[in-house]
């Protein structure tokens, strides 16, 4: 079936593509047989892909070699949307891409210049995110955590409730997943988000300028529990354990940021704040070309807070700080937090929602990450600033908005840039 859809691409594309090449497709298509496992017909799909994708670059190159000397693709040259549903199509995700031995990346996940990391100042000491001992004394903690979240917006925290060897065994789960075989894989991959979980390549892979280095199993986990066919065997044991560890942590945080804020320590669980938990795992396979493309492009988190756990491909998690990147280090058994949109809204600036990335892994070992999304689960209420911290001297930043229509505008946008904080800004100059 994809070796067909694959045969049917090349040739719709053919104008494309030299007789001779023509010639080749036509005979491997004559060598199958009734007799093809699906296995092999995978295989040549991939193989059929890289050759599209290799042939394009040439071809595109050659065209231009003597007009400029940019090797940076651009959409105008060719159809992207095409390319990019065909990757799609053949569910094989940038692992498999990875698998099938290829040496340089397709066009579609060129990145434009401006979201590719500059190189590394020299003899400038690297900026790291803070590294908070959670088992200090309380205020001491909650004055650490409350400094983090007013300006980098990202901590780390270590010695918390959350057993080191059971990020060990979520992550290995999900790295067992991910190291499945295609085959295998390619019966979880959709994008359907009404099953509560879904293995895909690329989140907003029909909304970005360029794809990026990178696949992902997300598990809606709270308040509806996923369908749990749809969730991969290998997970399906771990998940709920890790659910509720994170869960249980989540509430400790929420109440130490209401406490930071001089709220009343469950404002944010009144609102609903810990029900509305998305687990989402990354797979950042080794890139043969980490340098003309990235892990995850730069964004903030909609949501109201975000707990991560990474194995020890280290590094490649940055966030922006001023005009530099700070490095979120790997450290082993460490959870990181940041802020999203939603708490930034919600404390009226007093907390940052901060850009970060993830670069494309250079090394030999694939980065896992894990990420827990908290979200409101009351999704028809209005949220904004709360009112206690709202007065005269410090008015309002953000209008009230339903959670609802919120969502639905980040899932329609490219996950780039900030644009959503800025969408309910009131205009404070006019008052
Ligand atoms: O993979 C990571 O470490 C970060 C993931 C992330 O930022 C996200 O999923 O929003
Ligand atoms: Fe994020």
């Amino acid at each position: 079936m994809y070796l067909t859809a694959s045969l049917s691409y090349i040739r719709q594309n053919s104008y494309k593509i030299q007789h001779n090449h023509l010639i080749f497709l036509t005979q491997l298509q004559n060598q199958l047989t009734k007799n093809t496992s699906s296995i092999q017909q995978l295989q040549l799909t991939i193989h059929i892909i890289i050759y599209i994708n290799h042939h394009h670059n040439h071809h595109h190159n050659h065209r231009h070699r003597h007009r400029t000397m940019a090797p940076v693709t651009t959409t105008a040259t060719y159809d992207r949307l095409t390319e990019v549903k065909q990757f799609d199509e053949s569910k094989i995700g940038v692992k498999g891409l990875v698998d099938s031995g290829i040496t340089t990346i397709p066009r579609i996940f060129h990145q434009p210049p401006e979201n590719l990391p500059a190189p590394k100042p020299k003899n400038r000491p690297r900026l790291t995110v803070p590294v908070i001992d959670f088992s200090g004394e309380r205020s001491s903690v909650v004055e650490q955590i409350r400094q983090s979240c007013s300006t980098l917006g990202f901590f780390q925290i270590v010695n918390h409730s959350v057993p080191v060897s059971m990020i060990d065994s979520a992550i290995g789960s999900m790295k067992e997943f991910f190291e499945q075989s295609t085959e295998y894989k390619m019966r979880y991959y959709h994008r359907e988000a009404g099953k509560g979980a879904a293995y895909s390549t690329n989140f907003d892979l029909y909304q970005s300028k360029a794809a990026s280095w990178r696949d992902t199993l997300q598990v809606r986990m709270s308040p509806l529990e996923p369908d749990w066919e749809a969730v991969p065997e290998m997970c399906r044991k771990v998940l709920p354990e890790w659910d509720k560890a994170v869960a249980g942590l989540g509430e400790e945080l929420m109440s130490i940021l209401c406490e930071g804020l001089g709220l009343k320590p469950d404002r944010l669980k009144e609102l609903s704040c810990l029900e509305g938990r998305v687990c989402v795992s990354h797979y950042y396979p080794p890139c043969p070309q980490p340098e003309l493309t990235v892990g995850l492009t730069s964004h903030t988190d909609p949501g109201v807070l975000t707990m991560v756990v990474q194995n020890e491909v280290g590094g490649l998690l940055q966030v922006k700080c001023g005009d530099e990147w700070a490095d979120v280090e790997a450290i082993h058994g460490a959870i990181v937090v940041n802020v999203g949109d939603l708490l930034q809204m919600m404390s009226n600036d007093e907390y940052k929602s901060v850009q970060h990335r993830v670069l494309a892994n250079p090394d030999e070992g694939a980065r896992v990450s894990i990420a827990v999304f908290f979200n409101p689960s009351v999704r028809d209420k209005l949220y904004g600033p709360f009112p206690e911290l709202v007065s005269t001297t410090k008015p309002a930043v953000y209008r009230e908005f339903v959670y609802e229509e919120y969502m639905r505008r980040f899932f329609t946008k490219e996950l780039d840039g900030k644009t959503l904080t800025n969408f309910y800004k009131i205009d404070n100059t006019k008052a």
